[in-house]
């Protein structure tokens, strides 16, 4: 066994553990970040097939993305059996509006104040039971734009994404994901093994754990599945990481939620 594959193998050990709680796992970010395309990544890695359970966005069709606030649970193929992810709208703006997620709903849905099949930006009703407050909100940033972020003419976006870390309740768990590493470094897109040693990434990875205010090792790369047929340890490896520590974080919330307290 090459190191991936033990890596691969101990890993699907850990991410298999969380079977007990059921843990809420609520994704956010800007548009075209990948959100929705990671959701079924975690999902194919898991069931070992590619699945397509959340609607994706093409990258060359106009459109919003996700409209509406609504889950997916694991189910008896997954390797982990409790979890429901919550896909959301991402923002982005056209000219100097804002298009995307408002702030108010950016802020429901971390807090947890949020119906299902809410509509982003049209429902103004919170939620009477904190039913979808999540255990763990995933950021996720294209290695495109973190990498792009300095040179931005438009603040906005950046503004965004430095604003996501004030929108989550201290006692829910938080680590980012960046998406499209294949798009910033060749040597990724030929063998994603090379994501660990890619120095673009490196780079890409400290400018989100600043962007976003969290550590570094909280910060996951990864290349989505998006032209394969078929898993393969290569890609599973950086997804399950991301998995795997997005599950132990919201764990360790659950079972000692004031562990944030002053
Ligand atoms: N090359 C590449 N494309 C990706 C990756 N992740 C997502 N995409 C593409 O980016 C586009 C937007 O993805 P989507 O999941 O809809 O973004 P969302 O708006 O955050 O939900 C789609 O065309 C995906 O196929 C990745 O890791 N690599
Ligand atoms: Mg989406």
């Amino acid at each position: 066994m090459n190191a991936m594959e033990s890596a691969e193998t101990n890993l699907k050990i850990n991410i298999k553990k969380h079977k007990i709680k059921d843990l809420k796992i609520t994704l956010v970010g800007h548009a075209g970040a990948g959100k929705s395309t990671f959701i079924n990544s975690v999902f194919s890695t898991s069931r070992g097939r590619m699945v397509d359970l959340v609607g994706v966005k093409s990258e060359n069709v106009a459109g919003l993305g996700t409209l509406k606030f609504d889950g997916t649970k694991a189910g008896p193929d997954d390797m982990f059996q409790s979890v429901t992810f919550f896909d959301t709208m991402g923002f982005s703006r056209s000219g100097n509006k804002c298009s995307g997620i408002s702030e108010a709903d950016l802020k429901r849905v971390c807090n947890g104040e949020i119906k299902i099949r809410h509509q982003f930006n049209l429902d103004t009703t919170k939620a009477a039971t904190p039913k979808y407050r999540p255990n763990c909100v995933i950021f996720v940033a294209s290695a495109e734009v973190m990498l792009n972020l300095d040179i931005m003419t438009d603040s906005t976006l950046k503004d965004q994404l430095k604003g996501l870390n004030a929108c989550v309740p201290r006692d829910i768990a938080k680590i980012a994901v960046v998406t499209k590493c294949d798009n910033i470094c060749n040597d990724t897109a030929k063998d994603a093994s090379n994501i660990f040693k890619s120095r673009i990434v490196e780079r890409v990875v400290k400018r989100a754990a600043s962007t976003f205010g969290l550590q570094e090792n909280k910060v996951f790369p990864i290349v989505n599945y998006t032209k394969e047929v078929e898993t393969n340890t290569k890609l599973n490896v950086p997804i399950m990481y991301a998995l795997r520590y997005a599950l132990d974080y919201a764990t360790d919330r659950v079972e000692d939620p004031l562990s944030d307290e002053d």
